[in-house]
Formats: structure tokens, C-alpha cells, sequence
């Protein structure tokens, strides 16, 4: 028998055990394994009944990711095969879930006649995520158990449910207290069937998952779905595959639902998936911290302003349950600060997102104070003041001085050096850069800058926390703008000199949300605020100085006022909540390409995505090469994150990787040519790039 289950028979009891660390993937030898032990137990006369769990307490996270697209993904045992097998033995087999039961995990649920669960276990189908759909049956058992509906809701949602949550609902037969043994409550369970002489497997209660449903149900989904799917292909799969069960026997329902799993399995959409995936969980290993690596308590937590940047990190704290101190200079941006974090909670809970108790629980947690003494027992400060390296200095030379020796003293800032405000104290180990998201309490990117000084243990600390509130740490070093916003900068600047080329803020912004980008990069910086890109640009002049053309148009929009949706008028007029192209941008594009000699021209979908796309592409592998960034992954995840790029692209570099790491570079080398002056300044290729290709390598590494 392998090693990754155990077997054990007790009286009359086969138990089942699966073994394999992690998370019990079932991987092609865990199948093999699990398919050795049912036949075992089937074929044994003494056992009457199976119950198969997770040994270590787990159950199952379902098919190994890392085998999609390789042929141990179907090898044999393939999982449905394995599956359809288990639900063909004739002795009942009980699912004994532990802590989580997720997708191919779900599936080997299903196939077991009865489930019993701990109260607080995860269950869920969340391979929408993975650009896939339950493709061991899930698509048809599932429907057939709970009714249509609801299954194809859980598996749209991609969301686990608690077992505690879905009781009563057909899914699990019976729910174990979290206190109690789970593997005993399963043997009782057990042994009452034997003892009732239960069948292998009760009848479905929804063997026409259909009925019930209007005729229309499943065109009336597709249309009112659809235009937030974008260009997803897996919803579009998930929604064939359910209507599949609706509509076919089970046996016929099963094949469909295969043949719907290979295409999503082969798309490049689930490719680019399963890249962020395993790129979320490769982003917390960082070199110099390991699991060895000490932790600094972090019981209570400061943040220095409370304007809707301060106010929004607080909020991420209370949510968790730690006290957090937002510390203002006057009163009433105090009051205000704290005033709008109550409306946001209040707008949760019209939502029903939160109740009373936990709305106040929450603002219990949230204490006011305009004295730097009160903070100085916290664990953490969390500095979100203006966006000014003297200002920042200013508050970090305070914290120095009052807050207690071991306090981890953390940046907001979102591009200034992290290094020049940790020279500022006498505890530079202590000092780190924490570059939230706004809205701070929504976004889950949370970029880590890393000083040339800050401590492993500071770095460990703030990376759990990270996860502890929510959110997705990627550590990046020091440089302006860290990884985002400077990737952000020749992104920008290419839009902003096609407007003077020619090109519409509208035209610019369809082709990148045609891409799949939850927003056109001019309609961002008219969110983000004009104003505030003004300022980040006059604190480096000198370093955009030789090009006097990109920046002009964004500067003359704010010299008039534009500062974007706030002032209802940026780039585009704001209408209410509609955009609306300007006129009078145009005419000022004219008139600065007049000015500066650029000559206007029609500019194509493909020139705006090829300089905005493979700029922005070039500046990730040049963060690569100089070490600002740890590996592509974490690029990618910063801008899946942190600025709306399609997660099912994978993420700029991942999608530089599908477009061909040879077109990418030929494409910068012609605009290099084909804007003449403009092009030589710059389009200038990452070197490593031009190693990459040169090695004839397809993925980007640093080389
Ligand atoms: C599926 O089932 C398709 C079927 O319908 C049809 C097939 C025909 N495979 O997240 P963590 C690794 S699709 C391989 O840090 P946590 C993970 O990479 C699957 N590896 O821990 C990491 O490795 P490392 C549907 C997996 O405690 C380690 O386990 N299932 C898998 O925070 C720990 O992971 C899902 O989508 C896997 N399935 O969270 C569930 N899962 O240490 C995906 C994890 O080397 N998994 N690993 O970096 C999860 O959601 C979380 O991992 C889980 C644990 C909640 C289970």
C-alpha cells in the first residue's frame, strides 16, 4: 500500500485515509493510491461500509494544479474515472471532511454516497478561478443533489461556504461540532447506516435538476451575465456544463462535462491562471526569510493621518480584531476621518456585508487621538500622510522619538525612497514602506518595499500580517515608484503622447479595456486624481526634463483646473457617473502637437496596444534585471492587483510570455525606428530582455 493513504479496517469499517502533504492534491499517485484502497475494501467481505478522510486533518484541495496541461492530468486513474468507479462500488462510502473539501476534493465528496463534516470546513468549487469547471462530475452531482440553482451559483461564485452554513441544504448529511472528534462522528454516522442497512448511495433528490426552473432560465442567465464575463471562456463553460445536467442523463452529462474541462484546461486563459496562482503563493517566499525567521508581536497598530488613505489601512486592522490608533493634527480632520470610516461600515451593513454588533465591535476597536504619546506602546505605525519626502521625514523623526524600541515604523508612501525616511530615525532596521491600494480596506495588493536596511524579521512580520488582514504582500525594493507606479510611468506616458499624436482619450482607453483591463489608463489617472499625478511629477522634473512632450497635456489639464472626476471634468466630462469624450482636450492635444512640431496622424488599436502593452512590459523585465522585483510572478501580481490588469492574461510579463518574447522585442525595436526622435528617447529594450530573446528563452527569468 503506498504511503500517501493509510488503511485501517475496524470491525466492520474500512477507514480511508489520505496522506498526502500538503493538501491531499490528487496528484496521478494519490489517484492511484485512493483507487488501490477502495478496491481493497470493496473486495474485502468483512467491511460493510468506507469512510474516507483527510489523515492530517484536511480532506482534500482537489486536482493537483501543477499536472493541467501535462499528461498526468488524465492519467489513468484519471479523476473522473476514479470517481465514477467510487460511486459504483456497492457499500456505502462516507466522505469525512476536515477542514476544507474544494474543488476535485468536492467532487470526491460527491461521488461518496454520504458526507459528514466539521462544522467550520470549507466546501466549494473553485475552479472558475482557475479558468476551468468541476470536471469530476461536479457539474452534473452537484446539481443533482442541491437542484440547479444553487450549484451553479457555488460554482460561478468560486467561493467556499462553511459545512456550519449549508446544513439542511442536501450537501452534507451531517455537520460534527468543531469541538468533537470528527473521525468518531463519522464512525457513529457510519454505523447507524450499517445498522439501518442503508444503500451505497440514497436517491438523488434532484434527478431532473431542471424542474422548478423557468423554461428560459439558462438564456435569461447567459444574457444578463454575460457582460461581465467579458472575455472569459470559463463562465461561459461552467454555464454549458450545469445546463448539460439539465438537459442529458448522467452518464451523457459526465462525458460533456470532460470534453468541457479539456478545452478550458487547454485555454490560455486557464494557463495564465494557474500562473497566478502558484505567483500568490511564490510571492511570500522572499530571500532572507524563512520560516525560521522570528516574528515581532503586533497587537496594536497606529496609523498617522486619517484621510480616506489612513482611514481605509485602519479599517483593515479593526476588521481583524486589532485595536487600531489613527492619529490626526486637528480635531476636526480627526472627527471627519473617523466619521467616514463609520459611514463605510454603515454602507456594509445596508449591504447585510456586516451586522450591528460587528459594526460596533469594529468601531470599538477604532480609538482617535491627536497626541503622538498615545502611540507610542503600538506595535506598528502606519504613516499615510501628503505625499512628501520632507513632510514624511518630519513624521518619521517624531515616531523615532517617541515610539517604543522593536516598533516597526512603516511608509504609505506610494514612490518616494524608503531609505532616505529610514535615515531620518536611528532605527533604519525598524523602517519599511507598506504601499496600500485605495480604497485601502478593498484593494488586496499590498506592496512590501524593502530598505537597504530593514530588518528579516521586520519583513517576516509584515508579510504575515499582510495575510493575517486580507491581503496580497509582494515585496518590492527601492526605487521610485516601486514596482507599480513605475511601470506605471512609460505605460502613461505612451497614451499620453498618442493624444497629442492623434489618438482620442476614448480611443485609447477602449483598447486597453477591450484588453481586459478594468480601466483605460486615461479614465485612472482622471480617478486617481490629475492633481495628484502633477505633484509626483514636479518632485522628479529632472529626470523627465529631456522630453518636454508627453507631460504637457496632463500638466496644461491640471494648470486648468481638470483635476478629473472630483472636479468633474479631467481627460473626459463627468456627466453623474457617465464619461464623456471632451472636445476641448482635443483641441488642446492639437494645438501643444502644433506647438511641438508632432505631426497628428490616425492611430491604430494596434500601435496604441503595442507602445502601451510592451512599455509597459519593458520597465517590469528591466525591475527584474535590477533586482527591485524578485521574480516575474510578483510584477504580474502587482498589476493583477493593484491596477485592474486581467488576471486571466496572467499579468503583463505572463502575457508578454503568450504574445512571444521575440514579437515583444521587435515591436519596441520598430516604434524605436518608426518615432524617430521620440522613439530613440525612449524605446529603448530592457537588456534582459534582449538576452532573453538573444538565448532563445520563451519565459522571463532573470539570466
Ligand atoms: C480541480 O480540482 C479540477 C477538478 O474539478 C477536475 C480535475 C479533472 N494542487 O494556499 P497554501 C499547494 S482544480 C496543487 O499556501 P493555505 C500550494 O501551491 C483545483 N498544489 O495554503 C502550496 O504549495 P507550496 C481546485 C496545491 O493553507 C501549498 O499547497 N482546488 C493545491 O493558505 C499550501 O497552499 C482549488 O482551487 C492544489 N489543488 O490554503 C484549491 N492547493 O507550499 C486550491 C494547494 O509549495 N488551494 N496547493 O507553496 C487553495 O485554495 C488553498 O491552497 C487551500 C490551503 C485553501 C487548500
Amino acid at each position: 500500500m503506498s504511503h500517501l493513504v493509510t488503511y485501517h479496517v475496524e470491525d466492520n469499517l474500512a477507514l480511508i485515509g489520505l496522506a498526502s502533504k500538503p493538501v491531499n492534491a490528487l496528484g496521478q499517485p494519490l489517484r492511484a493510491a485512493l483507487l488501490e484502497a477502495c478496491e481493497r475494501a470493496a473486495s474485502d467481505p468483512v467491511v460493510k461500509a468506507i469512510i474516507v478522510h483527510g489523515d492530517n486533518g484536511l480532506f482534500c484541495a482537489g486536482a493537483d494544479i501543477s499536472e493541467f496541461g501535462l499528461p498526468a492530468s488524465f492519467a489513468a486513474p484519471a479523476l473522473p474515472d476514479l470517481l465514477l468507479r467510487l460511486t459504483r462500488i456497492d457499500k456505502p462510502l462516507i466522505a469525512c471532511i476536515g477542514r476544507f473539501a474544494l474543488g476535485g476534493g468536492l467532487e470526491l465528496a460527491l461521488a461518496c454516497g454520504y458526507r459528514v463534516s466539521a462544522a467550520s470546513a470549507r466546501l466549494g468549487l473553485p475552479e472558475i478561478n482557475l479558468g476551468l469547471l468541476p470536471g469530476a462530475g461536479g457539474t452534473q452531482r452537484l446539481p443533482r443533489l442541491i437542484g440547479a440553482e444553487p450549484a451553479l451559483e457555488m460554482m460561478m461564485s468560486g467561493q467556499p461556504v462553511r459545512a456550519s452554513q449549508v446544513m439542511g441544504q442536501g450537501l452534507i448529511d451531517r455537520v460534527i461540532g468543531d469541538g468533537e472528534c470528527l473521525l468518531d462522528g463519522a464512525r457513529d454516522f457510519t454505523r447507524t447506516l450499517i445498522a439501518e442497512g442503508a444503500p451505497a448511495r440514497p436517491a438523488d433528490p434532484h434527478p431532473d435538476p431542471a424542474v422548478g426552473l423557468p423554461e428560459d432560465f439558462f438564456a435569461r442567465y447567459r444574457a444578463s451575465h454575460e457582460p461581465r464575463w467579458k472575455n472569459r471562456l470559463a463562465p461561459r463553460l461552467v454555464l454549458a456544463a450545469v445546463e448539460s445536467a439539465c438537459v442529458l442523463p448522467l452518464d451523457a452529462g459526465l462525458q460533456r462535462e470532460v470534453a468541457l474541462f479539456k478545452e478550458a484546461e487547454a485555454s490560455l486563459q486557464s494557463r495564465a491562471l494557474r500562473h497566478v496562482f502558484f505567483a500568490e503563493r511564490e510571492a511570500g517566499k522572499v530571500a532572507g526569510v524563512s520560516a525560521s525567521t522570528p516574528l515581532r508581536p503586533v497587537n496594536k497598530v497606529a496609523v498617522i493621518g486619517a484621510g480616506t488613505m489612513g482611514g481605509g489601512i485602519a479599517m483593515n486592522f479593526a476588521n481583524v480584531g486589532i485595536p487600531v490608533t489613527l492619529l490626526e493634527l486637528k480635531p476636526e480632520a480627526l472627527e471627519r476621518g473617523l466619521g467616514q470610516i463609520r459611514n463605510s461600515y454603515a454602507i456594509s451593513l445596508q449591504r447585510g456585508k456586516l451586522t450591528q454588533a460587528e459594526l460596533d465591535q469594529r468601531m470599538a476597536l477604532l480609538t482617535g487621538t491627536l497626541d503622538y504619546a498615545d502611540i507610542a506602546e503600538c506595535d506598528l505605525v502606519i504613516e499615510a500622510v501628503f505625499e512628501s519626502l520632507p513632510i514624511k521625514q518630519q513624521v518619521f523623526r517624531t515616531l523615532d522619538e517617541v515610539c517604543k524600541p522593536g516598533a516597526i515604523l512603516a511608509s504609505n508612501t506610494s514612490t518616494l525612497d524608503v531609505d532616505l525616511i529610514a535615515a531620518v530615525t536611528r532605527r533604519p532596521q525598524d523602517v519599511i514602506g507598506l504601499h496600500f491600494f485605495s480604497p485601502a480596506n478593498v484593494m488586496r495588493l499590498l506592496e512590501v518595499v524593502r530598505g537597504k536596511l530593514t530588518a528579516p524579521d521586520v519583513l517576516a512580520t509584515v508579510l504575515k500580517l499582510g495575510k493575517t488582514i486580507g491581503k496580497i504582500p509582494v515585496v518590492s525594493g527601492v526605487c521610485f515608484g516601486f514596482i507599480g507606479n513605475r511601470m506605471l510611468e512609460p505605460y502613461s506616458r505612451e497614451a499620453h503622447r498618442m493624444v497629442l499624436e492623434g489618438a482620442a482619450p476614448a480611443q485609447i482607453d477602449q483598447v486597453l479595456t477591450d484588453l481586459g483591463l478594468a480601466m483605460g489608463v486615461m479614465a485612472m489617472h482622471d480617478l486617481a486624481g490629475i492633481d495628484v499625478s502633477f505633484l509626483v511629477r514636479e518632485s522628479r522634473r529632472d529626470a523627465i526634463a529631456h522630453d518636454p512632450s508627453y507631460c504637457r497635456i496632463a500638466d496644461e489639464l491640471n494648470a486648468l483646473g481638470r483635476f478629473g472626476q472630483k472636479t468633474k471634468r479631467g481627460a473626459y466630462i463627468y456627466e453623474g457617473r457617465e464619461r464623456k469624450d471632451d472636445f476641448e482636450v482635443i483641441t488642446l492635444a492639437e494645438r501643444i502637437a502644433g506647438e511641438l512640431d508632432i505631426p497628428r496622424r490616425p492611430i491604430s488599436a494596434e500601435e496604441i496596444h503595442d507602445r502601451c502593452l510592451f512599455m509597459l512590459i519593458n520597465e517590469g523585465i528591466q525591475l527584474l534585471d535590477e533586482g527591485i522585483a524578485e521574480r516575474s510572478g510578483d510584477i504580474d501580481l502587482v498589476w493583477i492587483n493593484g491596477y485592474g490588469f486581467p488576471a486571466w492574461l496572467g499579468g503583463p510579463l505572463h502575457y508578454a510570455e503568450q504574445i512571444g518574447l521575440d514579437k515583444v522585442l521587435a515591436g519596441i525595436l520598430h516604434y524605436r525606428k518608426a518615432l524617430g526622435e521620440y522613439g530613440e528617447m525612449w524605446f529603448q529594450p530592457a537588456p534582459l530582455l534582449e538576452r532573453l530573446v538573444a538565448a532563445g528563452k520563451t519565459g522571463i527569468e532573470r539570466i
